[in-house]
């Protein structure tokens, strides 16, 4: 990783500075070749392998180019119909991509950080739990 160290994404995302501090007392042993600094214990725990899982794909596709740090739309549509393949077939419209990038990308440099990319995650899973809830309680008025 060319930047400056692992935490740099999470110092920037404005929403996340309240766990810099909690961040900056993590393991750092080995997050040059993974994410996996983040990972305190032997067994990291279910929302610990969510964050280091959200970083490696969205590292995966990142780096196909020679910028790592940001989506270009072409690895952005190369995500999005690999990693979210459902939600993108449930998009009947064909710019639904462009409009994606177009939401995303807030600072409007063509390309999709980490932080920008982070905002769909979260924007996908408040979704998602609204229709889990909506569940929950469709089962509870059956019994
Ligand atoms: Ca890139
Ligand atoms: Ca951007």
């Amino acid at each position: 990783m060319s930047r400056a160290g692992p935490d740099v994404t999470i110092v920037s995302g404005n929403t996340l500075i309240p766990a810099l501090d909690a961040l900056q007392n993590f393991p750092t042993r080995s997050y040059s070749s993974s994410p996996r600094f983040l990972v305190s214990a032997v067994m990291p725990s279910e929302l610990e392998s969510a964050m280091e899982s959200l970083i490696m794909v969205f590292h995966r596709y990142a780096d196909k180019d020679g910028r790592g740090e940001t989506l270009s739309k072409k690895e952005l549509k190369q995500l999005m119909e690999t990693e979210l393949a459902s939600f993108l077939k449930s998009q009947k419209d064909p710019a639904t991509i462009d409009k994606i990038m177009k939401d995303l990308d807030q600072n409007g440099d063509g390309e999709v950080s980490f932080e920008e990319f982070v905002s769909l995650v979260v924007g996908l899973s408040i979704a998602c739990e609204q229709i889990y809830q909506i569940h929950i309680k469709k089962t509870a008025t059956k019994k």
